[in-house]
């Protein structure tokens, strides 16, 4: 029944928090679950707006282009809802030799990508008892920085310092590792066996190393409103460069195959309440959950990187949607233009997306010997 009151409908609530948001005042835990709790699709279009605007305030109409590199789908793992957890029979595993995933990295840059994100499973051959398991990857790292000069996202995992400060030295600029949620108890039950803390510490401990990092949500996975505000307050402490949330995707042959998906349009009001909470950070649109169709609402709603553009050809998976849209080649630069011009919006030029990261990485560094000298301002800037 379609309902004509407007009970439940506060619009001096909603103008007053995205007032605030605007003024850079930082929303309460109480106004992001207001937000995050919306139901009207006016309502709704409204804090869209909102995200939109600060996102043009912040970055105009210039967008990041990301190029997906799934190196290894071999897992130690077994977090519940990957396609990919070590003992999912159903999953395809391979292991791409290193000339492979060069030769896709300099295709993908030759398209136009700003980055090249190296995504793997916590394949066991990297934690091998030698010490040595990494040094592959190390190399796989050295050997795209000079064959494309882009910057590189690893996201490998839980690791070390010690291997953490050899991919920084390598080259890369970004580590990215998600949390999924802040509660404890969902985490243990979302990513069984594996430490809270020490998945938190590997993101603060990459920052120490000067890599800028990933934090990411995993939406309609059991959390609450309130939980999801409180992740909020999480990246705010982390100081995280970049953040998402993505839609959870039921995987076949996972313990949660049969769970229902998420509510399609939770991930976007997420994004857009932390563009609002985050004006000046980079937050990925993913072709990874929905494909193409998805990406018009996603940078609708404040996006402003575009992930997950994988190469046809190469046999390579994507991690929410293993299949989807790749070998169509749906998930090629080509493809997503045509999607940034219908939203008024453009591919950055690589020297754009370069001078944000060194911007990120000053701001880090004043952070870091604030910290450690714990002196208040100074760091000379
Ligand atoms: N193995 C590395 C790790 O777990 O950090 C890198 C793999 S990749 C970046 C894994 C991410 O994809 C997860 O952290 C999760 O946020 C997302 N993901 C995996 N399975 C998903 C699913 N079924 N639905 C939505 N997102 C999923
Ligand atoms: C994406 N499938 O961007 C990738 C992945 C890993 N750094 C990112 C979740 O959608
Ligand atoms: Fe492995 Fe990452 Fe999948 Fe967990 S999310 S099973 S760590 S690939």
């Amino acid at each position: 029944m379609k309902t004509t009151s407007k009970m439940g409908k506060d619009p001096n609530k909603l103008d007053a928090t995205l007032a605030k948001a605007e003024e850079g005042e930082i929303l309460s835990k109480k106004e992001i679950t207001f937000l995050l709790g919306m139901k009207d699709n006016e309502q709704i279009d409204r804090l869209f707006q909102a995200a939109r605007h600060l996102r043009r305030k912040h970055f105009g109409n210039a967008v990041f282009l990301y190029g997906f590199i799934y190196a290894s789908t071999y897992c130690r793992n077994d977090c519940r809802f990957c396609f990919f957890r070590r003992s999912n029979t159903q999953s395809r595993r391979y292991r791409k030799a290193t000339p492979k995933i060069v030769a896709a990295a300099r295709g993908l840059a030759d398209a136009g990508v700003h980055l090249i994100d190296l995504t793997m499973g916590e394949d066991p051959s990297l934690f091998d008892t030698t010490g040595t398991g990494f040094d592959r990857l190390i190399d796989l790292v050295e050997s795209i920085r000079k064959t494309t000069e882009l910057p590189v996202m690893v996201s490998p995992g839980v690791m070390s310092p010690n291997i953490l400060a050899r991919l920084a030295e390598a080259g890369a600029s970004w580590y990215a590792c998600y949390q999924e949620t802040h509660q404890r108890r969902l985490f243990d039950r979302l990513r069984p066996g594996q430490d809270y803390d020490l998945r938190l510490e590997s993101k603060l401990n990459a920052h120490d190393l000067g890599l800028l990092i990933e934090e990411g949500l995993l939406c309609g996975a059991g959390e609450t409103n309130l939980d999801i505000a409180e992740s909020m307050a999480v990246m705010r402490r982390l100081d995280a460069d970049q953040i998402r949330v993505m839609n959870f995707v039921p995987q076949p042959g996972t313990p949660m195959e049969k769970r229902a998906p998420a509510d399609p349009q939770k991930e976007m009001l997420i994004s857009a309440v932390m563009r609002l909470l985050f004006p000046n950070r980079l937050i990925p649109a993913s072709l990874d959950v929905d494909g193409l169709a998805g990406l018009k609402q996603r940078l609708n709603a404040g996006a402003n990187v575009v992930t997950s553009i994988v190469p046809p050809g190469e046999g390579l998976a994507g991690v929410a949607q293993h299949n989807l849209d790749i070998e169509e080649g749906r998930r090629t630069i080509a493809s997503v233009m045509k999607v940034l011009e219908a939203c008024e919006l453009r591919s950055a030029r690589i020297e754009e997306y370069l001078a944000w990261i060194r911007s990120r990485q000053e701001a880090m560094a004043c952070t870091f010997q604030r910290r450690k000298s714990r002196v208040s301002g100074g760091c000379g800037r």
